[in-house]
């Protein structure tokens, strides 16, 4: 990684772009991950570049979802390894989510260099890479329809961060629970998801692995179940857009 200053005002979304363009030097990530990166970057900075109450709340929504599913499924493309290839192993061994590589501009390379990545960062097993285990997404046109029946087609609960809207939708029809972290608060993805959680990812998975933690050790099921049903995503929404539109940030003009 080229020297970063610690005190430089930008530092932490600097050393987050440094490790896409490590993934893309690896062939994990596609040069459009820079462009959709870059998209997300922008709503963060409108945001403020942190978690904000509402963002945590669904995080707290989502790690209930994760526990009380009983065949929960975490899908992961390129940036999201790129950037979280170990938090990401963390959240499945936690919740008991297993993790299957969905891509969008899918090729085998990537995916055995993407599994690599994940095995690399402890995961035993990897699903999505395998052909004749392979199920189709109704209704989708794009490759991201390829999913495994023993993961995605079979889940009740899926995790799908930095989605496209496309596929979310096709989910959506299919019945599946759908959980993303997008920071675009306007985005298909977001709108059509039950739980959305509006952050970026490098925090938001740290954050869900410690109250997922939490709640394990102290948790009830009832506990849970009340904090899963009393979500509302249309408000979670709307108020992350109020916090945008307020223009509540005046730290940073760098
Ligand atoms: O690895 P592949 O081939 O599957 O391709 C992955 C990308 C991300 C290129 C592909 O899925 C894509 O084009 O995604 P979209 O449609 O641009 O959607 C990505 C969404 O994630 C956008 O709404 C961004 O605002 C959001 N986003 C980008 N970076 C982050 C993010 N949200 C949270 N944290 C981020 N770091």
């Amino acid at each position: 990684m080229s020297k970063i200053p610690n005190d430089h005002p930008r530092a932490n979304s600097l050393r987050t772009r440094e490790l896409l363009v490590r993934g893309l030097q690896k062939a994990i990530v596609v040069p459009e991950g820079l462009i959709a990166h870059g998209r997300g970057e922008a709503f963060d900075y409108l945001l403020g570049e942190r978690t904000t109450d509402l963002a945590y709340a669904a995080m707290q929504s989502a790690c209930a979802s994760l526990l009380l599913s009983s065949h929960p499924v975490i899908s992961v493309n390129g940036n999201v390894v790129a950037l979280c290839a170990k938090e990401i192993v963390q959240l499945s061994d936690i919740t008991g989510a297993i993790v299957e590589v969905n891509l969008f501009y899918k090729s085998k390379d990537r995916e055995v260099l993407i599994e690599k990545e994940l095995k690399q960062n402890g995961l035993k097993t990897v699903f999505g890479t395998r052909a004749d285990t392979r199920e189709i997404i109704p209704g989708l046109k794009s490759k991201r329809k390829q999913i495994d029946r023993h993961g995605i087609f079979k889940s009740d609960t899926v995790v799908i961060p930095l989605e496209d809207g496309d596929r979310a939708e096709a989910l959506a029809r299919m019945g599946k629970r759908l959980i993303t972290i997008d920071l675009n608060p306007l985005s298909r993805t977001a709108k059509v998801c039950h739980i959305s959680i509006i952050d970026n990812i490098i925090r938001a998975l740290p954050t869900m692995i410690s109250i997922a933690k939490d709640f394990k050790k102290k948790s009830n099921h009832v506990r849970m179940s009340k904090m899963l049903n009393g979500f509302n995503n249309r408000v979670n929404l709307s108020e992350s857009l109020r916090i945008i539109r307020s223009g509540s940030r005046t730290d940073c003009e760098t």
